[in-house]
């Protein structure tokens, strides 16, 4: 069930899923969001993704992180039901031909129903928190200078390295 108050959802198909997606969680604390976390399958739990998906905007959700390994369809499935952004995680799961698979099924979107897919794994992860910082930047000061901020430590640390090369 979504929060009140929150208004970045990240959901993954598995908890075998959450060492990686560990990572965009914090990431998303480091700016103050403290998302819905939930583990929901779109192959397991079709009719749980489905009302999930149904019901996000009007619990106050306004992006919709979806991680999955494999046959990877969470992002796709819910992205099918609500016209919320989703972004896409693909995940290297443990039989996974490198997370390949995941990521074709998380970028492979019909026209008209897109899921901004980030890179595999835990990178991706990170990537996923900052791009739904981005999109909610767009529209609230506050995240917008936090934003800036990041963007600023995150050049002075490589100009640190290139000094201390
Ligand atoms: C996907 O299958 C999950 O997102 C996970 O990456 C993968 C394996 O799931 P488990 O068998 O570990 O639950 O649906």
């Amino acid at each position: 069930m979504a929060e009140k108050n929150k208004i970045v959802a990240v959901v993954m198909g598995s908890d075998s899923d959450m060492p990686v997606m560990k990572a965009c969680i914090d990431k998303l604390k480091d700016f103050g969001i403290d998302p819905v976390v939930r583990i929901i399958s779109a192959h397991r739990t079709p009719d749980i993704a489905a009302d999930f998906a149904d019901n996000a905007a009007k619990n106050g959700i306004k992006v919709i992180i979806a991680a999955a390994g494999m046959a990877a369809h969470l992002a796709g499935a819910l992205a099918a039901r609500t016209t919320l952004p989703i972004i896409g995680v693909p995940l290297c799961a443990s039989e996974s031909p490198a997370g390949i698979d995941a990521l074709l099924s998380t970028v492979q979107m019909p026209p008209g129903v897109p899921v901004a897919s980030m890179a595999i794994g835990k990178a991706g992860a990170i990537n996923a928190a900052v791009f739904a910082v981005q999109i909610l930047a767009l529209a609230d000061e506050k995240i917008a200078a936090k934003l800036a901020d990041f963007r600023k430590a995150q050049r002075q640390k490589v100009i640190e390295k290139d000094s201390a090369v």
